[in-house]
């Protein structure tokens, strides 16, 4: 059968495969379809249909509305990884949102702006130096690295108290709060800066968890294809 969902973008950027890992762990069938970034296909009339500024993610699922207006084409185009994991979720695995636990649905929420709020500028200013600037022959900025590894210690601290208490971040059940953070923390992991996490034992084994999980490898195996094959 067709897959009704598809994501557009390569697997290697961390936004894309965020989303990759929320269709996994909602056990979603997709497609992920490929946009030449050397080509500026994401600038084409036909990618800026799917989203006016002209990035990936897009998510495009087949049988919901929101923008068929324009295009007589009923489809979702969803851009922004965050909101569409949620929405994923939302559609396919509502439990990964803590539906039907008012509180314990609340403490997801807090953790996605945790995630998207205290963890993501620094994990991405780290991730920016030590994953992207080699890419393009660029120095890394050592002491960038330093100072934003310095600020995730205290956003770490944090993360290690809560999960002393709680198996998840939520709390005794794996949520989307939880899955947000696997796409980021696999780029870590293919540096040294992953090491970082040996300072909290709580926070280590949780990572150990996650990526042990069947999507979180599933992800990594997109991403590391996706090095090869889309940075020839
Ligand atoms: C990031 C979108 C983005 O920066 C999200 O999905 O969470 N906040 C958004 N997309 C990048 C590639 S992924 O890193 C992109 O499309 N860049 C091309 C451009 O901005 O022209």
């Amino acid at each position: 059968m067709e897959p009704v969902v598809k994501v557009y973008g390569p697997a290697m950027s961390w936004n894309i495969a965020r989303v990759l890992v929320s269709l996994e762990e909602s056990g979603v069938n997709y497609e992920l379809v490929a946009v030449d970034f050397a080509a500026a296909e994401h600038k084409s009339p036909a990618h800026l249909g799917r989203n006016p500024f002209g990035q990936v993610p897009v998510l495009e699922d087949g049988d919901f509305c929101l923008w068929a207006l324009i295009t007589y084409i009923v489809y979702v185009y969803a851009t922004e990884s965050r909101a569409i994991t949620k929405y994923i979720c939302r559609k396919y695995k509502p439990e990964l949102l803590g539906v039907g636990n008012l509180e314990g649905s609340a403490m997801v929420y807090v953790w996605l702006e945790v995630e998207a709020h205290q963890y993501r500028p620094l994990i991405e200013a780290i991730l920016m130096e030590v994953r992207i600037r080699p890419i393009f022959g660029q120095r890394v900025d050592e002491r960038a690295v330093e100072e934003n590894i310095d600020k995730l210690k205290k956003v770490l601290d944090v993360y290690e108290s809560r999960l002393s208490s709680s198996k998840y971040l939520a709390g005794d059940f794996i949520s989307l709060a939880d899955l947000n953070h696997v796409s980021t923390m696999l780029c870590l992991g293919i540096t040294i800066y992953i090491s970082v996490l040996d300072m909290y034992p709580h926070v280590r084994a949780w990572w150990d968890d996650l990526k042990g999980r069947p999507a979180a490898r599933k992800v990594s195996d997109l991403m590391h294809m996706s090095v090869k094959n889309d940075l020839k």
